[in-house]
């Protein structure tokens, strides 16, 4: 990895789709070649994402692809609309500033459970609350993957694999659908990477939805977590539309596995959105930061 982060810019030469609407998958991917593990399912999400935005039909100026820091947070740079790989953890404060900035902008942000979850916990309980119409696509192995295998909020307790951890994390794991719920989301779907026709279906779904839409994708890290690999035999998909009141959407976290795929809950509530009065120029902001010498 140490040689491609000294390597040259890549100059990024891939022409502008035809303007009729009518786009590809291959139009929402860049020329860079992703360098995650053969066999990370971060490679399927990357096409989920790319056959979403496809059908949707957007042009790429009009996408922003906000991420945090960690394996899954390197997705922008793979895309081809606008992209910000920001700071660990920052990535909804991040991806919250452009929508309320750019309301006119499709913005999706994206990034692992570390990301989401630990150093950015606090933003993701905000996010759903707040309800900014933005969709987050949130890659879960259950492990920090770019920092070589630590355990993660998302870790079962009993797993002893994590250099920091070797007689297990020992606490029950964060599980992202209650903790959306108990926050006030108004949308949350769960897909597998393998799954990637399923999983683009729930990324348009998601952005779609007038507000804060949390897609939690169960995408394994085959070096830290090879046994991730089994989660192909252990996925299913939901039974039943999604729910739109909170005590059947509670029900259904009850039920759940962990494994369940489909859209769980989609409640109508306004987005947040405050009106805006553009009284200030964008020169007049720069000017407070003018130094006179
Ligand atoms: C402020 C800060 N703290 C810690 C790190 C080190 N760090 C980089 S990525 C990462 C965790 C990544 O895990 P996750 O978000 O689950 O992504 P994955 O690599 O598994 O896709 C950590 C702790 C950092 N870059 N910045
Ligand atoms: S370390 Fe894990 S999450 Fe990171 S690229 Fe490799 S397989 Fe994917
Ligand atoms: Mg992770």
């Amino acid at each position: 990895m140490s040689e491609t982060l000294l390597a040259p810019a890549p100059v990024l030469t891939k022409p502008p789709p035809p303007r009729d609407g009518a786009f590809t998958m291959q139009d929402f991917k860049s020329d860079i070649k992703p360098i995650w593990c053969p066999g990370c399912g971060d490679y399927s999400v990357l096409t989920a994402l790319a056959k979403a935005l496809a059908e949707l039909g957007r042009p790429r100026e009009q996408v922003a692809l906000i991420s945090g820091i960690g394996c899954s947070s390197r997705l922008p740079a793979y895309t081809s609309v606008y992209g910000f790989h920001g700071v660990h953890g920052r990535a909804l404060a991040l991806a919250t500033g452009v929508k309320l900035a750019r309301p006119d902008l499709t913005v999706i942000a994206a990034g692992g459970d570390g990301d989401g979850l630990s150093i950015g916990g606090n933003h993701f309980l905000h996010a759903c609350r707040r309800n900014v119409d933005m969709t987050y696509i949130l890659m879960d192995n259950q492990v920090y993957g770019m920092t070589k295998g630590q355990a993660s909020p998302t870790t079962a307790p009993d797993w002893c694999e994590g250099k920091l951890t070797p007689e297990g994390p020992g606490i029950a794991p964060v599980a992202p659908l209650r903790l959306a719920l108990a926050a006030g989301v108004s949308f949350f779907a769960r897909g597998f990477a393998g799954n990637p026709n399923e999983l683009a279906r729930l990324i348009v779904a998601g952005i779609t939805h007038p507000g804060f839409a949390v897609i939690h994708v169960l995408s394994p890290c085959v070096t830290f977590r090879p046994e991730q690999r089994a989660w192909k035999q252990a996925v299913h998909p939901l039974e039943g539309a999604p729910a739109t009141d909170l005590a059947t959407a509670m029900a259904r976290f009850a039920a759940d596995d962990g494994f369940t795929t489909g859209i769980f809950y989609a409640c109508a509530a306004p987005p947040f959105m405050p009106e805006r009065k553009r009284t200030k120029q964008a020169s007049d902001f720069a000017k407070r930061f003018l130094v006179e010498i």
